[in-house]
């Protein structure tokens, strides 16, 4: 990307490194043995949650409404039986990985959400004035339940956090925000909450849930899940981790639905001895401490738990599964500050109005020529490449079973990215036959160089995770393309798809200056 987003995935890379070595001289410290760790069986586990875990809050299914219960039970049946759940293709610290867990995003029209490196792109829930084709009617009821869902975590985000002004209700149910219900743990020793919130970090936007982000998994179907290391906790769906790419101190909150006809949990044959492996549980503990405890909360059908304010960023938590299949939307405030189809169309917008494009005679032209300005054009460039073609493309052709609402926006964005294209040809010409103020050429190449460079060594990254052994072998409907892709010898194109002939032809160009 940029090159302070370059310099920004390699500290992530950096990071990376050194957080994985200090997880591993913990789990040496450890060695063979286990760190304790609650659950409410244990005589403990309310003192540990109120002092160690006091912005967890738990909601049990008896206290949620019964008919959003059937609602957003009956949109999760539909989603499953319509194919809507993929398996995400992840990269961390460089490796390919396929998730256990599969997922869909559905969220505000034009958002997206990234996380490890992969950009998901929400299925538009609706919202009033926007027209949104749905394949069926069973998906946008769908929606519409899951909406509602949205509605209700949102209004009891904003009862759970009373430490600020009345909340202005949006579309919620005021009659309900009369009495906030805040555990009283989360209240004590909290009243400096205030003090601490930036303006413009209201609690409402930080309850404004903007997607959601669902997830599935049968563990009959999973032949291989992870064993929780640090506790012993047993199978893990979903390993250690803070959530990403959150709106700071955001509330996460989610509703679990692990399909009935369980094994009801018998309380008195385990006492003492763990979690039961057979119900799904999330796990919570606090990030690089091996003092505290763990936690360890069952989550029976319908129940809801709520990561408030900075327990995110404080805490790891993980997903321990059972033996039934199991759903759960977990509703976030994206950070989608550069993740919307606003935010890109209008940085294309950016860059093309340095195009000048006679229709007529064919022709184009570049208005200037000014290297902060090609500086930007490199960037967005790069952006719209690989934050939104090649991450959209790279999902397969998944984005076209709920809705066909992101197929004309990445149509366009791909002819916006064309023209630039065209645009950093028009540069390449510049600089082969104008002639410059050494400084201004220097200056002009260096910049042209650095974004080549940048964008060949992504193409050259995207290509690789396209034809990993993984990628192959996913069905055909969720294989990586490799798109935008093109051969030499396009017409179409201004520029050949791999760069290193130009790049070292920049490199020459340089060379002769010196
Ligand atoms: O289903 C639940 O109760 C909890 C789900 C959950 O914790 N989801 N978290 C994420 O989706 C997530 C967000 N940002 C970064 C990472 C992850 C999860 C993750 C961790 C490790 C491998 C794959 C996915
Ligand atoms: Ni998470």
């Amino acid at each position: 990307m940029s090159m302070s987003g370059d310099s920004n995935m390699k500290r992530n890379v950096v990071k990376d490194r050194e957080n994985e070595a200090k997880k591993q001289k913990l789990l040496n410290q450890i060695g063979e043995q286990r760190l304790p760790y609650f659950t409410p069986r244990d005589a403990g586990f309310h003192q540990l949650h109120k002092t160690k875990y006091p912005k967890l809050l738990l909601k049990e299914a008896s206290i949620v409404p019964g008919d959003l219960h059937q609602g957003v039970q009956q949109a999760f049946r539909t989603l499953l039986a319509q194919g809507c759940f993929f398996q995400d293709l992840i990269r961390i610290k460089g490796k390919d990985l396929l998730t256990p867990v599969s997922r869909i995003l559905i969220g505000r029209p034009g958002c997206t959400y990234k996380y490890l490196n992969t950009r998901l792109f929400a299925v538009p829930w609706p919202t009033d004035g926007d027209e949104i084709n749905y394949c069926n009617n069973e998906v946008l009821e769908a929606c519409r339940s899951l909406t509602k869902l949205n509605d209700y975590l949102h209004v009891e985000t904003t009862r759970a956090m009373p430490h600020d002004a009345p909340e202005p209700m949006e579309s919620q149910d005021s009659s309900v925000a009369a009495k906030p219900s805040v555990p009283a743990h989360f209240v004590e020793g909290q009243e400096h909450l205030n003090a601490e919130i930036p303006d413009g970090l209201s609690l409402s936007n930080r309850a404004n849930f903007n997607v959601t982000l669902i997830n599935y998994m049968d563990p009959q179907q999973m032949t291989y899940l992870k064993e929780e290391p640090y506790f012993g906790m047993g199978k893990m769906a979903v390993s250690w981790h803070h959530d990403e790419n959150l709106v700071e101190r955001s509330t996460v909150a989610v509703y679990s639905y692990s399909c009935k006809d369980t094994l009801i949990e018998d309380l008195t044959e385990n006492v003492g001895t763990g979690r039961d492996p057979a119900i799904w549980h999330v796990g919570l503990k606090i990030a690089w401490d091996i003092e505290t405890p763990g936690l360890a909360v069952p989550l029976y059908p319908g129940d809801c738990y709520f990561m408030l304010d900075d327990l995110n960023a404080t805490h790891q938590h993980c997903v321990l599964s059972g033996v039934q299949p199991r759903f759960s939307s977990t509703h976030r405030v994206a950070e989608c500050s550069t993740g919307t189809l606003d935010y890109i169309m209008g940085r294309c917008q950016v860059v093309l109005q340095n195009l000048d494009k006679n229709v007529n005679s064919g022709t184009a032209a570049l208005k200037c020529l000014d290297v902060p300005v090609l500086k930007k054009m490199g960037e967005i460039h790069n952006e719209v490449e690989f934050e939104w073609l090649r991450q959209f493309w790279f999902q397969g052709n998944r984005y076209r079973k709920c809705t066909d609402w992101w197929h004309a926006p990445m149509a366009h964005l791909e002819d916006l990215w064309r023209d630039m294209e065209l645009m950093t040809n028009l540069v390449l010409c510049e600089v082969r036959t104008a002639t410059w103020p050494v400084e201004e050429k220097h200056e002009i190449l260096d910049c042209l160089w650095k974004s080549l460079s940048a964008r060949q060594e992504l193409r050259k990254e995207w290509k690789a995770r396209c034809r990993s052994p993984i990628a192959r072998s996913l069905p055909a409907d969720q294989k990586p393309v490799c798109h935008p892709f093109w051969r030499d010898n396009d017409p179409s194109m201004p520029l050949p798809f791999d760069l290193e002939e130009i790049i070292s032809e920049l490199d020459q160009l340089f060379q002769v200056m010196d």
